[in-house]
């Protein structure tokens, strides 16, 4: 069976701002909450912080110009908000338009499309001492930063993000304290959650009044299967299923939460005004679709919110960060998102897997057998479901490089390049020279048998 992809399809990779670029003060930056948070101690992995990471914001033109050895044709990353705009709003700081400016142009210069996602989780500290998400006004100081970045970049960018995962932060950022700004507040997760939705829809809707070319939201999301076909276990994975992904999706695409939302808060569901859903639900171009894993659950009263607990399964391959790799859970997602939400065109926005690599490049080599493997099967994974129909046009590895893993450090890396934090050094690993071929043959090369050598 041919696996080529269809014609046009976009095949690069993704990174994110405080992951790559360091430089957290340079030419005017304002700190974000991710400066705070990496800088209060306990917080973070073996004490890791961004101030250095891959110190992108000063190589970004020789890691363009491996993007472009390597075959990419696009490359998704997000701006710093703070860079633009040092306090959130109000005064725009010249100099970081302009590195962001200067990126792109290399990018194009490469024949690189550039892919923006204006919220990758770096919120301006001023902002939080606002409030953050927690603040009504945060859909407006976000559509204020939205316009400027337009202003500046729209024509020679062609394709935006609203947000990056929402789940993420709410859950993440406001519930579970483990990413910033570290709140364990069970009121406070679907304020977040919701205001970052209208975030996304000012967003949108701002850039309907200039943008001439495509704007979306990026999602994580997980299938959540159960263990067994009892109601129990069926109404668990139902709750996991409104929480995780139907909480943004449906808002976004039908106006609406789903209604075990009700239930999983309890009384810390707030009763929203009906106009909210008019800005929330602006037509997308399109939605960029993040897939790691799955999720299998079973009912268990223990845990106190979703009354869901996952179960390990025997036999199968997990990640370093102990996630169960499983490319089925991709076709399945694809398949699910065009049944409950109808045809849109979907980009995969991210996709990765974190494994022990060896410790550092020798000779110029770094091999990851298992990334390699996870690549290819989730490849095929993707090409089952476009030949399904499903209305997919691109495909971003996450990462291009090695970098900072939020709260777990530098030790968990999901590169194709592998990075050297000691000298900065870049090595392209055996996944990197994979996927090479990949984009070269448009997939035709995953229908041959896996290179054993
Ligand atoms: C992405 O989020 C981020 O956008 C990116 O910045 C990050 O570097 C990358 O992934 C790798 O982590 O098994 O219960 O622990 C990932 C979203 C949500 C995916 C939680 C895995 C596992 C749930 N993740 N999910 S659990």
């Amino acid at each position: 069976m041919s696996r080529r992809f269809p014609k046009g399809f976009l095949w690069g990779c993704a990174t994110a701002a405080y992951q790559i670029e360091g430089a957290p003060a340079a030419d005017g930056k304002g700190p974000s909450i991710w400066d705070r948070y990496a800088h209060t101690p306990g917080l973070m992995a073996n004490g890791d912080h961004g101030d250095i990471a891959c110190d992108h914001y000063h190589r970004f033109r020789e890691d363009i110009a491996l993007m472009a050895h390597l075959g990419m044709r696009a490359y998704r990353f997000s701006l710093s908000w703070a860079r633009i705009l040092p306090e959130g709003t109000g005064r725009i700081n010249a100099a970081g338009v302009q590195f962001y400016s200067d990126l792109i142009d290399e990018l194009l210069a490469h024949g690189i499309e550039p892919m923006v996602t204006l919220f990758h989780w770096d919120l301006p500290a001023a902002l939080d001492d606002k409030g953050g998400w927690l603040n009504r006004d945060s859909a407006d100081w976000f559509a204020e930063y939205a316009r400027v970045a337009f202003g500046a970049y729209d024509g020679r960018v062609k394709k935006w993000i609203t947000i990056n995962e929402p789940w993420v932060v709410s859950d993440g950022g406001y519930l579970r304290g483990t990413i910033a700004p570290g709140h364990r507040n069970r009121f406070e997760a679907p304020i977040a959650s919701h205001n970052l939705m209208r975030a996304h829809g000012a967003a949108v809707k701002a850039y309907r009044e200039t943008g001439r070319h495509e704007i979306g939201l990026a999602v994580n999301i997980e299938p959540k299967y159960a263990t067994s076909a009892t109601p129990e276990d069926m109404a668990a994975a139902h709750r996991a299923s409104a929480y995780m992904n139907e909480q943004y999706l449906d808002p976004a695409l039908l106006g609406r939460y789903p209604l075990p939302l009700r239930e999983i808060f309890g009384p810390a569901w707030p009763d929203w005004p009906e106009a909210d859903f008019d800005l929330i639900r602006q037509p997308l171009d399109f939605l960029g679709i993040n897939y790691y894993t799955r999720a299998v659950v079973r009912h268990d009263a223990a845990d106190d919110l979703l009354r869901a607990m996952p179960v390990r399964q025997p036999g199968a391959l997990y990640t370093e960060t102990n996630w169960e790799v499983f490319p089925q859970g991709l076709t399945d997602t694809l398949l699910w998102i065009r049944q409950r939400y109808g045809d849109i065109p979907l980009y995969i926005t991210e996709n990765g897997a974190a494994f022990p690599d060896p410790p550092a490049a020798t000779h110029g080599q770094v091999h990851d057998p298992q990334r390699v493997d996870y690549l290819r099967t989730h490849l095929l994974a993707l090409h089952e479901a476009i030949a399904k129909g499903v209305d997919v046009r691109g495909y971003m590895a996450w990462s291009f490089m090695d970098n900072l893993e939020w709260s777990l450090g530098y030790a968990k890396r999901f590169g194709l390049v592998h990075v050297n934090f000691e000298t900065q050094a870049r090595t392209p690993k055996d996944s990197a020279r994979f996927y090479s071929q990949v984009i070269a043959s448009h997939g035709e090369c995953l229908g041959e048998s896996p290179d054993t050598t």
